[in-house]
């Protein structure tokens, strides 16, 4: 055990511990999964970047937030304990809404799937002629329900939405997705990532505030692209995942069976993919 505090949750790559009354602690880890698996060869410093990116995203995000009334649960990044320094967040501790707020920006993957068959997304009808990777006229709001572990996510309408939390705070929770998606894209934009889509996680306090929680607009989180390899018509490279993905189809890994040890060379790609991420998006050096 690397923290020695009750273990709250556990997902595929990360761990959430009991900090107190009103904290949490959000331990992100260096494991890596691909095709739903959780690879058994950990990538070095990943916990830490993607911690130092959602830090920084989450001062990126806060004006965003203000303007809807609304704030984020991230209380330290360096009031954790040693043995997690650098890949731990202290936060606060909410009524997670039973939602998960994905924004689109362009089509991919499910998405292209439903598109294929409706002409749009959700309820949002969308131009003919688009195709995988193509961006869209305006990101679409694309909830889905918090699978249990080791479940896929589930799809669901605004009217879902409106039944889960009420017509208001679901039109909140929409235009506030859709507002910080609009602004990270806009940021990623400008270091030469395409911000596909991504997921938020919102909570609420004792006394009613929307608050944005979990990790925000990390590559876990989001599919990042890179700019300068776009090109709609078939699925886009992963910024940070491609590596891995190439590796594991060219080593004739069945997607079944307990996957293969990753070699030397692509994970440290692949640890320089997620430093890179963050050096280009921040313009900071990961130390
Ligand atoms: C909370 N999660 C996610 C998770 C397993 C992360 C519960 N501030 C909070 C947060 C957050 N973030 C949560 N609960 C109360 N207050 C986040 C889905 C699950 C590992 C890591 N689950």
């Amino acid at each position: 055990m690397s923290v020695d505090l009750p273990l709250v949750a556990r997902g595929k790559v990360r761990e959430i511990y009991d900090a107190g009354s009103d904290r949490l602690l959000l331990v992100a880890s260096d494991r890596i999964s691909a095709y739903d698996h959780v690879l058994p060869t950990p990538i070095p410093d990943k916990g830490r970047v993607l911690t130092a990116l959602s830090v920084w995203w989450f001062e990126q995000l806060t004006p965003v937030l203000a303007s809807f009334g609304a704030s984020h649960h991230l209380v330290s990044a360096a009031d954790v304990p040693a043995s997690v320094a650098g890949r731990a967040m202290l936060v606060r501790r909410l009524e997670m809404l039973p939602v998960e707020c994905v924004a689109r920006g362009y089509l991919s993957g499910s998405g292209t799937v439903e598109y294929s068959t409706t002409g749009s997304i959700r309820d949002v009808a969308l131009p003919a002629g688009l195709v995988e990777g193509s961006r869209l006229p305006s990101p679409v709001f694309t909830p889905s329900t918090k699978a249990e572990v080791g479940e896929h996510d589930e799809a669901i309408d605004f009217t879902a939405v409106v039944a889960a939390v009420g017509a208001s705070r679901a039109s909140e929770l929409r235009e506030l997705t859709v507002a910080l998606y609009r602004r990270g894209a806009e940021i990623a934009e400008g270091a030469g990532i395409i911000l596909a889509d991504t997921k938020f996680e919102f909570g609420v306090t004792p006394d009613g505030g929307l608050v944005l929680g979990d990790e925000v607009l990390t590559p876990d989180s989001s599919r990042f692209w890179p700019a300068v390899t776009w090109s709609p018509g078939a699925p886009q490279p992963s910024f940070d995942k491609q590596y891995v993905r190439d590796w594991l189809t060219s080593s004739g890994w069945d997607r079944v069976s307990p996957p293969p040890e990753l070699p030397s060379d692509v994970v440290e790609a692949t640890r320089d993919r997620y430093v890179t991420a963050y050096e280009q998006l921040t313009g900071q050096r990961f130390a």
